[in-house]
């Protein structure tokens, strides 16, 4: 007999319920919030993230160039340029790189990409690559991990300056523009999502991709945990 579909609401309920895998809940995020990291182990995360933030603009341009319906990408193109920057706004990248010279990296150590670790690179090459050759639907549905992103910038803003007074807070300046650029970007994806998942094969398809992801932010955890180490 043929699963029958969920709800939106049901659908989403589980949908939101992934958040138990976020990367919030990894060790190596708890230490950075809760103030246990090392300059190096802050260091040495924002180097290796840096990577994931030049990549975010590649995946949203091969959804885009996977999309044949102009009011999805009318939508999606914003992403590019809150990342890649747009007339007077610098853009994302630009505001990571002044992170990284808040927490005293130099620019071009961050640019080379010469400490960004295998198990990072590896993880955020599979997702470019998902979301170049998965149907854009499901590179839509891949950003849902967005869902959780709000709580785990706003845990940073509160944590940072407090832990990390050699920070320059300015250099958070970020994870503020990524409080409301989420919750935007989210309520989009989810409303595709909720509207092109109809089936309970697709739902259920739908789960799986987000785990993926789920499992691409906790595996670049991983990777900065053994190569940085975790102080519990
Ligand atoms: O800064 C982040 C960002 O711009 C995005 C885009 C989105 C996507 O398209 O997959 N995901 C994402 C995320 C950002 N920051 C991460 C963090 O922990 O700072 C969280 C990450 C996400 O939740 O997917």
């Amino acid at each position: 007999m043929t699963a029958v579909a969920w709800t939106p609401a049901e659908f989403e309920e589980r949908l939101r319920e992934r958040g138990r895998a976020y990367h919030i809940h990894h060790p190596f995020n708890v230490m950075l919030n809760t103030g246990k990291a090392s300059a190096e182990q802050i260091r040495g995360w924002v180097a290796n993230r840096f990577y994931y933030q030049i990549n975010i603009p590649v995946k949203d341009a091969a959804i885009l160039a996977n999309c044949d319906e102009r009011a999805v990408r009318r939508n999606w193109v914003q992403r590019i340029l809150d990342h890649d920057g747009h007339g007077e706004d610098a853009g994302g990248i630009e505001a990571w790189l002044r992170l990284a010279a808040a927490v005293g990296l130099e620019r071009a150590r961050v640019e080379s990409l010469a400490d960004v670790l295998p198990g990072v690179r590896f993880a955020v090459d599979a997702y470019v690559n998902f979301a170049r050759r998965a149907p854009w639907p499901e590179g839509v549905c891949a950003s849902l991990t967005e869902l959780f992103a709000p709580e785990i910038h706003r845990q940073r803003l509160a944590s940072w300056p407090e832990h990390y007074p050699w920070i320059d807070p300015a250099g958070l300046s970020y994870f503020q523009s990524r409080m409301s650029r989420a919750r935007r970007d989210v309520e989009f994806a989810l409303a595709v999502t909720l509207e092109r998942f109809t089936t309970r094969a697709a739902q259920e398809r739908a789960l799986s991709i987000l785990q993926f992801k789920l499992d691409v932010l906790w595996q670049m955890n991983d990777a900065m945990a053994q190569k940085l180490g975790v102080r519990a």
